[in-house]
Protein backbone atom coordinates (compact mmCIF):
# COMPACT_ATOMS: atom_id res chain seq x y z
CA UNK A 1 0.00 0.00 0.00
CA UNK A 2 1.16 3.60 -0.68
CA UNK A 3 0.22 7.04 -0.11
CA UNK A 4 -3.20 8.07 -1.76
CA UNK A 5 -1.71 11.25 -4.18
CA UNK A 6 -4.42 13.41 -4.61
CA UNK A 7 -3.13 15.11 -7.29
CA UNK A 8 -2.50 11.52 -9.42
CA UNK A 9 -4.79 9.31 -7.55
CA UNK A 10 -4.53 6.29 -10.27
CA UNK A 11 -0.76 6.81 -10.60
CA UNK A 12 -1.01 8.16 -14.53
CA UNK A 13 2.69 8.98 -14.15
CA UNK A 14 3.92 5.07 -13.07
CA UNK A 15 1.67 4.09 -16.51
CA UNK A 16 3.94 5.99 -18.78
CA UNK A 17 7.32 5.15 -20.33
CA UNK A 18 10.64 7.08 -19.61
CA UNK A 19 10.44 8.15 -23.18
CA UNK A 20 6.97 9.54 -22.55
CA UNK A 21 7.87 11.79 -19.02
CA UNK A 22 10.60 13.39 -20.92
CA UNK A 23 8.51 14.18 -23.62
CA UNK A 24 5.79 15.64 -21.30
CA UNK A 25 8.00 16.87 -18.81
CA UNK A 26 9.68 19.18 -21.41
CA UNK A 27 6.27 20.34 -23.52
CA UNK A 28 5.02 21.44 -19.66
CA UNK A 29 8.09 23.42 -19.10
CA UNK A 30 7.84 24.63 -22.65
CA UNK A 31 4.54 25.80 -21.81
CA UNK A 32 4.41 26.69 -18.06
CA UNK A 33 7.78 29.20 -18.77
CA UNK A 34 6.85 30.37 -22.43
CA UNK A 35 3.12 29.98 -23.22
CA UNK A 36 1.67 30.92 -19.50
CA UNK A 37 2.84 34.35 -19.51
CA UNK A 38 1.20 35.42 -22.77
CA UNK A 39 -2.20 34.18 -22.94
CA UNK A 40 -3.92 36.54 -20.68
CA UNK A 41 -2.99 39.50 -22.89
CA UNK A 42 -3.38 37.61 -26.29
CA UNK A 43 -6.91 36.23 -25.24
CA UNK A 44 -7.67 39.97 -24.05
CA UNK A 45 -6.54 41.23 -27.13
CA UNK A 46 -7.60 38.36 -29.91
CA UNK A 47 -4.15 37.63 -30.66
CA UNK A 48 -2.58 35.07 -32.27
CA UNK A 49 1.22 35.31 -32.47
CA UNK A 50 2.87 33.01 -35.04
CA UNK A 51 6.42 33.35 -33.17
CA UNK A 52 4.31 30.27 -31.15
CA UNK A 53 4.59 27.70 -34.12
CA UNK A 54 7.94 28.38 -34.86
CA UNK A 55 8.23 27.81 -31.08
CA UNK A 56 6.74 24.73 -30.93
CA UNK A 57 8.36 23.34 -33.78
CA UNK A 58 11.99 23.86 -32.58
CA UNK A 59 10.50 22.29 -29.56
CA UNK A 60 9.14 19.18 -31.62
CA UNK A 61 5.70 19.71 -30.66
CA UNK A 62 4.30 19.45 -33.85
CA UNK A 63 3.56 16.63 -35.64
CA UNK A 64 4.67 14.17 -33.14
CA UNK A 65 3.70 10.69 -34.36
CA UNK A 66 5.34 11.74 -38.34
CA UNK A 67 8.41 10.15 -38.86
CA UNK A 68 11.76 11.45 -38.44
CA UNK A 69 12.46 10.68 -41.98
CA UNK A 70 9.86 13.49 -42.86
CA UNK A 71 11.43 16.14 -40.37
CA UNK A 72 8.53 15.02 -37.70
CA UNK A 73 9.85 13.66 -33.82
CA UNK A 74 8.47 10.28 -34.55
CA UNK A 75 6.91 9.60 -31.16
CA UNK A 76 3.78 7.70 -30.60
CA UNK A 77 -0.30 8.83 -29.40
CA UNK A 78 0.18 8.69 -26.10
CA UNK A 79 3.29 10.73 -26.27
CA UNK A 80 0.93 13.19 -28.45
CA UNK A 81 -1.95 13.03 -25.78
CA UNK A 82 0.74 13.60 -23.11
CA UNK A 83 1.44 17.34 -25.40
CA UNK A 84 -1.65 18.23 -26.00
CA UNK A 85 -2.41 18.02 -22.32
CA UNK A 86 0.31 20.30 -21.86
CA UNK A 87 -0.72 22.89 -24.07
CA UNK A 88 -4.30 22.90 -23.11
CA UNK A 89 -3.78 23.51 -19.28
CA UNK A 90 -2.39 26.69 -20.56
CA UNK A 91 -5.16 27.39 -23.14
CA UNK A 92 -7.59 25.55 -25.73
CA UNK A 93 -6.43 27.78 -28.15
CA UNK A 94 -2.75 26.92 -28.35
CA UNK A 95 -3.35 23.21 -28.81
CA UNK A 96 -6.24 24.20 -31.64
CA UNK A 97 -3.29 25.53 -33.06
CA UNK A 98 -0.65 22.75 -32.57
CA UNK A 99 -3.38 20.03 -33.40
CA UNK A 100 -4.32 21.56 -36.85
CA UNK A 101 -0.76 21.76 -37.99
CA UNK A 102 -0.41 18.27 -36.52
CA UNK A 103 -3.24 16.18 -37.27
CA UNK A 104 -5.20 17.96 -39.88
CA UNK A 105 -2.51 19.52 -42.07
CA UNK A 106 0.60 17.21 -41.53
CA UNK A 107 -1.23 13.90 -41.02
CA UNK A 108 -2.88 14.22 -44.27
CA UNK A 109 -0.28 14.84 -46.33
CA UNK A 110 1.77 12.37 -44.76
CA UNK A 111 -1.55 9.47 -45.08
CA UNK A 112 -2.64 10.53 -47.97
CA UNK A 113 0.06 12.86 -50.21
CA UNK A 114 2.74 11.77 -52.59
CA UNK A 115 6.03 11.10 -52.01
CA UNK A 116 6.91 14.35 -53.27
CA UNK A 117 4.25 16.17 -51.15
CA UNK A 118 5.53 14.57 -48.06
CA UNK A 119 9.09 15.72 -49.25
CA UNK A 120 8.32 19.32 -49.90
CA UNK A 121 5.60 20.27 -47.17
CA UNK A 122 6.24 17.78 -44.06
CA UNK A 123 9.85 18.87 -43.12
CA UNK A 124 8.76 22.24 -43.70
CA UNK A 125 5.65 22.61 -41.23
CA UNK A 126 7.32 19.96 -38.37
CA UNK A 127 9.15 23.90 -38.06
CA UNK A 128 6.28 25.66 -37.35
CA UNK A 129 8.00 28.61 -39.90
CA UNK A 130 4.80 27.13 -42.57
CA UNK A 131 1.64 27.27 -40.95
CA UNK A 132 -1.33 25.07 -42.49
CA UNK A 133 -5.01 25.09 -42.13
CA UNK A 134 -7.60 22.28 -42.78
CA UNK A 135 -10.96 23.77 -44.90
CA UNK A 136 -13.80 21.02 -44.18
CA UNK A 137 -16.90 23.21 -42.81
CA UNK A 138 -18.91 25.58 -44.73
CA UNK A 139 -21.44 28.02 -43.43
CA UNK A 140 -24.23 25.13 -44.73
CA UNK A 141 -22.26 21.94 -43.99
CA UNK A 142 -21.22 21.65 -40.26
CA UNK A 143 -22.25 18.78 -38.62
CA UNK A 144 -22.97 17.58 -42.15
CA UNK A 145 -19.95 17.54 -44.30
CA UNK A 146 -21.20 15.41 -46.54
CA UNK A 147 -23.47 18.43 -48.03
CA UNK A 148 -20.36 20.69 -48.69
CA UNK A 149 -20.77 22.69 -51.94
CA UNK A 150 -17.55 23.76 -52.37
CA UNK A 151 -16.44 21.78 -55.96
CA UNK A 152 -13.42 20.66 -58.13
CA UNK A 153 -13.70 21.34 -61.89
CA UNK A 154 -11.13 19.33 -63.78
CA UNK A 155 -8.94 21.59 -66.69
CA UNK A 156 -6.12 20.92 -68.31
CA UNK A 157 -3.03 20.84 -66.08
CA UNK A 158 -4.56 20.72 -62.64
CA UNK A 159 -8.15 21.76 -60.89
CA UNK A 160 -10.70 24.87 -60.39
CA UNK A 161 -11.58 25.23 -56.97
CA UNK A 162 -14.58 27.07 -56.11
CA UNK A 163 -16.78 27.50 -52.93
CA UNK A 164 -16.27 28.94 -49.13
CA UNK A 165 -15.29 27.31 -46.07
CA UNK A 166 -16.40 28.62 -42.31
CA UNK A 167 -14.96 28.82 -39.21
CA UNK A 168 -10.81 27.48 -40.06
CA UNK A 169 -8.66 27.98 -37.45
CA UNK A 170 -5.02 29.65 -38.80
CA UNK A 171 -6.80 30.34 -42.02
CA UNK A 172 -5.62 34.26 -41.86
CA UNK A 173 -1.67 33.04 -41.01
CA UNK A 174 -1.54 29.92 -43.07
CA UNK A 175 0.85 29.36 -45.90
CA UNK A 176 -0.76 26.26 -47.31
CA UNK A 177 -4.65 24.96 -46.60
CA UNK A 178 -6.08 21.51 -46.55
CA UNK A 179 -8.99 21.96 -48.68
CA UNK A 180 -11.73 19.59 -48.52
CA UNK A 181 -13.78 19.61 -52.58
CA UNK A 182 -15.99 17.06 -54.48
CA UNK A 183 -14.76 16.45 -57.62
CA UNK A 184 -16.11 15.99 -61.06
CA UNK A 185 -13.04 13.99 -62.32
CA UNK A 186 -13.81 11.68 -59.17
CA UNK A 187 -17.94 11.16 -59.72
CA UNK A 188 -18.19 14.09 -57.52
CA UNK A 189 -16.51 12.05 -54.37
CA UNK A 190 -14.35 14.18 -52.05
CA UNK A 191 -10.99 15.09 -52.60
CA UNK A 192 -8.27 17.07 -50.57
CA UNK A 193 -5.93 19.58 -52.30
CA UNK A 194 -3.23 21.34 -50.99
CA UNK A 195 -3.51 25.10 -51.95
CA UNK A 196 -1.31 27.50 -51.08
CA UNK A 197 -1.27 31.46 -50.51
CA UNK A 198 -1.14 33.67 -53.33
CA UNK A 199 -2.87 31.42 -55.53
CA UNK A 200 -5.32 33.58 -57.77
CA UNK A 201 -8.72 34.02 -55.96
CA UNK A 202 -7.89 32.29 -52.56
CA UNK A 203 -8.73 35.05 -49.34
CA UNK A 204 -8.91 34.16 -45.79
CA UNK A 205 -10.85 36.70 -44.02
CA UNK A 206 -10.28 36.87 -40.23
CA UNK A 207 -13.80 36.13 -37.92
CA UNK A 208 -13.70 38.89 -35.74
CA UNK A 209 -15.23 38.52 -32.34
CA UNK A 210 -14.69 35.39 -30.94
CA UNK A 211 -15.94 34.82 -27.29
CA UNK A 212 -14.31 31.70 -26.91
CA UNK A 213 -10.89 30.85 -28.04
CA UNK A 214 -9.55 34.40 -28.81
CA UNK A 215 -5.81 33.21 -27.88
CA UNK A 216 -6.27 31.48 -31.47
CA UNK A 217 -7.01 33.14 -34.97
CA UNK A 218 -10.23 31.94 -36.60
CA UNK A 219 -11.34 32.61 -40.29
CA UNK A 220 -13.20 31.42 -43.80
CA UNK A 221 -10.82 30.46 -47.04
CA UNK A 222 -12.64 31.86 -49.57
CA UNK A 223 -12.14 30.05 -53.24
CA UNK A 224 -13.08 32.48 -56.04
CA UNK A 225 -12.08 29.88 -59.18
CA UNK A 226 -8.88 28.51 -58.01
CA UNK A 227 -6.32 27.10 -60.25
CA UNK A 228 -4.16 24.86 -58.45
CA UNK A 229 -2.06 22.41 -60.72
CA UNK A 230 -2.48 18.56 -60.75
CA UNK A 231 0.42 17.78 -58.09
CA UNK A 232 -1.99 19.55 -55.74
CA UNK A 233 -4.26 16.73 -55.39
CA UNK A 234 -4.19 14.24 -52.38
CA UNK A 235 -4.12 10.60 -54.28
CA UNK A 236 -4.92 8.70 -51.46
CA UNK A 237 -8.39 10.25 -50.19
CA UNK A 238 -11.57 9.29 -51.85
CA UNK A 239 -14.78 10.24 -49.64
CA UNK A 240 -15.85 11.29 -46.26
CA UNK A 241 -12.76 8.95 -45.17
CA UNK A 242 -10.08 10.99 -46.14
CA UNK A 243 -11.00 14.01 -44.13
CA UNK A 244 -12.38 11.73 -41.17
CA UNK A 245 -9.22 9.85 -41.08
CA UNK A 246 -7.38 12.93 -40.04
CA UNK A 247 -10.35 14.04 -37.47
CA UNK A 248 -9.96 10.45 -35.48
CA UNK A 249 -6.26 12.13 -34.84
CA UNK A 250 -7.43 15.69 -33.73
CA UNK A 251 -10.16 14.33 -31.89
CA UNK A 252 -7.89 11.85 -29.91
CA UNK A 253 -5.63 14.71 -28.97
CA UNK A 254 -8.46 16.60 -27.98
CA UNK A 255 -9.95 13.91 -25.42
CA UNK A 256 -6.25 14.63 -23.93
CA UNK A 257 -6.38 18.04 -24.39
CA UNK A 258 -9.49 18.88 -22.55
CA UNK A 259 -8.59 17.00 -19.75
CA UNK A 260 -5.50 19.53 -19.24
CA UNK A 261 -7.58 22.41 -18.83
CA UNK A 262 -9.94 20.46 -16.59
CA UNK A 263 -6.84 19.57 -14.01
CA UNK A 264 -5.91 23.75 -14.81
CA UNK A 265 -9.47 24.48 -13.26
CA UNK A 266 -9.63 21.59 -10.89
CA UNK A 267 -6.19 22.94 -9.08
CA UNK A 268 -7.13 26.37 -9.52
CA UNK A 269 -10.62 25.43 -6.96
CA UNK A 270 -8.84 23.62 -4.65
CA UNK A 271 -6.55 26.65 -3.93
CA UNK A 272 -8.55 29.28 -3.77
CA UNK A 273 -11.28 27.71 -1.72
CA UNK A 274 -8.34 26.72 0.67
CA UNK A 275 -7.03 30.11 0.56
CA UNK A 276 -10.61 32.26 0.64
CA UNK A 277 -12.38 32.43 3.91
CA UNK A 278 -15.90 32.59 4.48
CA UNK A 279 -17.67 32.53 7.77
CA UNK A 280 -14.84 31.94 9.57
CA UNK A 281 -12.94 29.64 7.54
CA UNK A 282 -11.55 28.29 4.73
CA UNK A 283 -14.25 27.73 1.93
CA UNK A 284 -12.61 24.02 1.37
CA UNK A 285 -13.65 23.38 4.79
CA UNK A 286 -17.51 23.18 3.61
CA UNK A 287 -19.03 19.77 2.74
CA UNK A 288 -20.44 21.28 -0.11
CA UNK A 289 -17.07 22.73 -1.69
CA UNK A 290 -15.11 19.42 -0.78
CA UNK A 291 -18.00 17.38 -2.83
CA UNK A 292 -17.47 19.29 -6.16
CA UNK A 293 -13.76 18.81 -5.99
CA UNK A 294 -14.17 14.94 -5.27
CA UNK A 295 -16.17 15.25 -8.66
CA UNK A 296 -13.28 17.03 -10.41
CA UNK A 297 -10.79 14.45 -9.11
CA UNK A 298 -12.64 11.55 -9.98
CA UNK A 299 -13.89 12.61 -14.01
CA UNK A 300 -10.54 14.02 -14.18
CA UNK A 301 -9.23 10.92 -13.23
CA UNK A 302 -11.40 8.63 -15.17
CA UNK A 303 -10.51 11.01 -18.63
CA UNK A 304 -7.49 10.31 -18.00
CA UNK A 305 -7.11 6.42 -17.98
CA UNK A 306 -9.58 6.14 -20.83
CA UNK A 307 -7.26 9.06 -23.02
CA UNK A 308 -4.47 6.76 -22.35
CA UNK A 309 -6.39 3.56 -23.19
CA UNK A 310 -7.30 4.59 -26.38
CA UNK A 311 -4.12 5.92 -26.95
CA UNK A 312 -2.47 1.83 -25.99
CA UNK A 313 -4.74 0.78 -28.76
CA UNK A 314 -3.64 3.42 -31.32
CA UNK A 315 -0.13 2.52 -30.59
CA UNK A 316 -1.23 -1.15 -31.20
CA UNK A 317 -3.49 -0.92 -33.78
CA UNK A 318 -6.71 -2.56 -32.04
CA UNK A 319 -8.43 1.02 -32.09
CA UNK A 320 -11.69 2.14 -33.84
CA UNK A 321 -12.85 5.64 -34.78
CA UNK A 322 -16.31 4.48 -31.68
CA UNK A 323 -13.64 4.67 -29.11
CA UNK A 324 -11.99 7.87 -30.11
CA UNK A 325 -16.03 9.56 -30.33
CA UNK A 326 -16.22 8.18 -26.51
CA UNK A 327 -13.51 9.58 -25.43
CA UNK A 328 -13.86 13.30 -27.49
CA UNK A 329 -17.59 13.40 -26.30
CA UNK A 330 -17.49 12.40 -22.65
CA UNK A 331 -13.99 14.17 -21.94
CA UNK A 332 -15.14 17.72 -23.09
CA UNK A 333 -18.54 17.41 -21.45
CA UNK A 334 -16.50 16.12 -18.21
CA UNK A 335 -13.94 18.97 -18.63
CA UNK A 336 -16.95 21.93 -19.47
CA UNK A 337 -18.35 21.08 -16.05
CA UNK A 338 -15.24 21.38 -14.49
CA UNK A 339 -14.49 24.65 -15.90
CA UNK A 340 -18.15 26.08 -14.87
CA UNK A 341 -18.10 24.82 -11.45
CA UNK A 342 -14.54 26.72 -11.04
CA UNK A 343 -15.73 29.24 -12.29
CA UNK A 344 -18.07 29.27 -9.20
CA UNK A 345 -16.39 28.57 -6.84
CA UNK A 346 -13.92 31.59 -7.33
CA UNK A 347 -17.16 33.72 -6.87
CA UNK A 348 -16.85 36.87 -7.86
CA UNK A 349 -13.34 36.97 -8.87
CA UNK A 350 -14.04 34.03 -10.97
CA UNK A 351 -15.32 36.22 -13.80
CA UNK A 352 -12.21 38.23 -13.96
CA UNK A 353 -9.63 36.96 -16.56
CA UNK A 354 -7.08 37.52 -13.95
CA UNK A 355 -8.05 33.96 -12.46
CA UNK A 356 -7.81 32.15 -15.51
CA UNK A 357 -10.97 29.80 -15.44
CA UNK A 358 -13.56 31.79 -17.36
CA UNK A 359 -11.29 31.58 -20.01
CA UNK A 360 -11.25 27.64 -19.65
CA UNK A 361 -14.30 27.81 -19.39
CA UNK A 362 -15.47 29.53 -22.47
CA UNK A 363 -12.72 28.12 -24.46
CA UNK A 364 -14.24 24.18 -23.90
CA UNK A 365 -17.52 25.58 -25.12
CA UNK A 366 -15.68 25.48 -28.28
CA UNK A 367 -13.67 22.34 -27.64
CA UNK A 368 -17.21 20.67 -27.19
CA UNK A 369 -18.45 22.31 -30.71
CA UNK A 370 -15.83 21.25 -32.88
CA UNK A 371 -14.61 18.19 -33.99
CA UNK A 372 -17.86 16.84 -33.83
CA UNK A 373 -20.41 17.92 -31.59
CA UNK A 374 -21.29 16.04 -28.27
CA UNK A 375 -24.62 15.20 -29.84
CA UNK A 376 -23.08 14.09 -33.46
CA UNK A 377 -20.46 11.64 -31.17
CA UNK A 378 -23.46 10.63 -29.32
CA UNK A 379 -25.07 9.17 -32.52
CA UNK A 380 -21.88 8.06 -33.97
CA UNK A 381 -22.17 5.75 -30.69
CA UNK A 382 -25.94 4.61 -30.71
CA UNK A 383 -25.17 3.70 -34.81
CA UNK A 384 -22.39 1.48 -33.16
CA UNK A 385 -24.68 -0.11 -30.68
CA UNK A 386 -27.85 -0.28 -32.55
CA UNK A 387 -26.78 -0.65 -36.31
CA UNK A 388 -29.22 2.64 -36.78
CA UNK A 389 -27.91 5.79 -38.21
CA UNK A 390 -30.09 8.98 -36.82
CA UNK A 391 -28.58 11.46 -37.87
CA UNK A 392 -30.86 12.23 -41.02
CA UNK A 393 -34.41 11.21 -41.20
P1 LIG B 1 -20.70 8.12 -42.90
O1 LIG B 1 -21.64 7.45 -43.83
O2 LIG B 1 -20.74 7.79 -41.46
O3 LIG B 1 -19.20 7.90 -43.45
C1 LIG B 1 -18.81 8.31 -44.75
C2 LIG B 1 -17.48 7.65 -45.06
O4 LIG B 1 -16.51 8.02 -44.10
C3 LIG B 1 -16.04 6.84 -43.41
N1 LIG B 1 -15.87 7.21 -41.99
C4 LIG B 1 -14.68 7.22 -41.38
N2 LIG B 1 -13.46 6.90 -41.81
C5 LIG B 1 -12.45 7.01 -40.93
N3 LIG B 1 -12.64 7.45 -39.66
C6 LIG B 1 -13.86 7.79 -39.21
N4 LIG B 1 -14.02 8.25 -37.96
C7 LIG B 1 -14.96 7.67 -40.08
N5 LIG B 1 -16.29 7.93 -39.96
C8 LIG B 1 -16.83 7.63 -41.14
C9 LIG B 1 -17.11 5.80 -43.61
O5 LIG B 1 -16.58 4.51 -43.50
C10 LIG B 1 -17.55 6.12 -45.03
O6 LIG B 1 -16.54 5.64 -45.91
P2 LIG B 1 -16.89 5.17 -47.40
O7 LIG B 1 -15.59 4.69 -47.93
O8 LIG B 1 -17.92 4.09 -47.23
O9 LIG B 1 -17.42 6.36 -48.10
O10 LIG B 1 -20.88 9.68 -43.11
P3 LIG B 1 -22.08 10.63 -42.79
O11 LIG B 1 -22.18 11.61 -43.90
O12 LIG B 1 -23.30 9.84 -42.40
O13 LIG B 1 -21.50 11.42 -41.52
C11 LIG B 1 -21.78 11.06 -40.29
C12 LIG B 1 -21.19 12.02 -39.20
C13 LIG B 1 -22.27 12.94 -38.70
C14 LIG B 1 -20.71 11.13 -38.11
C15 LIG B 1 -20.03 12.87 -39.69
O14 LIG B 1 -20.37 13.62 -40.75
C16 LIG B 1 -19.35 13.71 -38.62
O15 LIG B 1 -18.47 13.24 -37.92
N6 LIG B 1 -19.70 15.02 -38.51
C17 LIG B 1 -18.97 15.95 -37.67
C18 LIG B 1 -18.20 16.89 -38.53
C19 LIG B 1 -16.90 17.29 -37.92
O16 LIG B 1 -16.36 16.66 -37.01
N7 LIG B 1 -16.30 18.36 -38.45
C20 LIG B 1 -15.03 18.76 -37.98
C21 LIG B 1 -14.49 19.85 -38.87
S1 LIG B 1 -12.76 20.14 -38.60
C22 LIG B 1 -12.68 20.91 -37.12
O17 LIG B 1 -13.60 21.11 -36.43
C23 LIG B 1 -11.34 21.33 -36.73
S2 LIG B 1 -11.26 22.22 -35.27
C24 LIG B 1 -9.62 22.18 -35.13
C25 LIG B 1 -9.04 22.84 -33.96
O18 LIG B 1 -8.98 24.09 -33.96
O19 LIG B 1 -8.53 22.10 -33.08
P1 LIG C 1 -24.42 22.62 -36.74
O1 LIG C 1 -24.02 21.39 -37.48
O2 LIG C 1 -25.35 23.55 -37.43
O3 LIG C 1 -25.05 22.17 -35.35
C1 LIG C 1 -25.82 23.06 -34.52
C2 LIG C 1 -26.44 22.22 -33.39
O4 LIG C 1 -27.29 21.21 -33.94
C3 LIG C 1 -25.39 21.48 -32.54
O5 LIG C 1 -25.81 21.45 -31.20
C4 LIG C 1 -25.42 20.07 -33.11
O6 LIG C 1 -25.02 19.08 -32.17
C5 LIG C 1 -26.90 19.92 -33.46
N1 LIG C 1 -27.11 18.93 -34.51
C6 LIG C 1 -26.62 18.90 -35.77
N2 LIG C 1 -27.03 17.81 -36.42
C7 LIG C 1 -27.80 17.11 -35.56
C8 LIG C 1 -28.51 15.87 -35.63
N3 LIG C 1 -28.53 15.13 -36.76
N4 LIG C 1 -29.18 15.46 -34.55
C9 LIG C 1 -29.18 16.19 -33.40
N5 LIG C 1 -28.53 17.37 -33.26
C10 LIG C 1 -27.84 17.82 -34.33
N6 LIG C 1 -13.95 23.40 -39.08
C11 LIG C 1 -12.97 23.09 -39.98
O7 LIG C 1 -13.23 22.47 -41.01
N7 LIG C 1 -11.67 23.44 -39.74
C12 LIG C 1 -11.29 24.11 -38.64
O8 LIG C 1 -10.09 24.40 -38.46
C13 LIG C 1 -12.29 24.48 -37.69
N8 LIG C 1 -11.97 25.25 -36.61
C14 LIG C 1 -12.96 25.76 -35.81
C15 LIG C 1 -12.65 26.71 -34.85
C16 LIG C 1 -13.66 27.29 -34.09
C17 LIG C 1 -13.34 28.37 -33.12
C18 LIG C 1 -15.01 26.86 -34.26
C19 LIG C 1 -16.12 27.44 -33.43
C20 LIG C 1 -15.32 25.90 -35.20
C21 LIG C 1 -14.31 25.36 -36.02
N9 LIG C 1 -14.61 24.47 -37.06
C22 LIG C 1 -13.63 24.10 -37.96
C23 LIG C 1 -16.01 24.13 -37.35
C24 LIG C 1 -16.61 23.07 -36.46
O9 LIG C 1 -16.12 21.81 -36.76
C25 LIG C 1 -18.14 23.13 -36.59
O10 LIG C 1 -18.55 24.33 -35.96
C26 LIG C 1 -18.81 21.94 -35.99
O11 LIG C 1 -18.54 20.77 -36.76
C27 LIG C 1 -20.35 22.10 -35.88
O12 LIG C 1 -20.89 22.53 -37.08
P2 LIG C 1 -21.86 23.82 -37.12
O13 LIG C 1 -21.17 24.93 -36.42
O14 LIG C 1 -22.27 24.04 -38.53
O15 LIG C 1 -23.12 23.42 -36.25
Amino acid sequence: MQSFRWDDPFLLDAQLTEDEKLIRDSARSYCQDKLQPRVIAAFREERFDPDIMAEMGEMGLLGPTIPEEYGGPGVNHVAYGLIAREVERVDSGYRSAMSVQSSLVMHPIYAYGTEEQKKTWLPRLATGRVIGCFGLTEPDAGSDPGSMRTRARKVDGGYVLTGTKMWITNSPIADVAIVWAKSDAHDGKIKGFIVERGAKGFSTPKIEGKMSLRASITGEIVLDEVFVPEDALLPGATGLAGPFGCLNKARYGIAWGVVGAAEFCWHAARQYTLDRKQFGRPLAANQLIQFKLANMQTEITLALQAALRVGRTMDDGSWAPEMISLIKRNNCIKSLDIARLARDMHGGNGVSDEFQVIRHMVNLETVNTYEGTQDVHALILGRAQTGIQAFSG
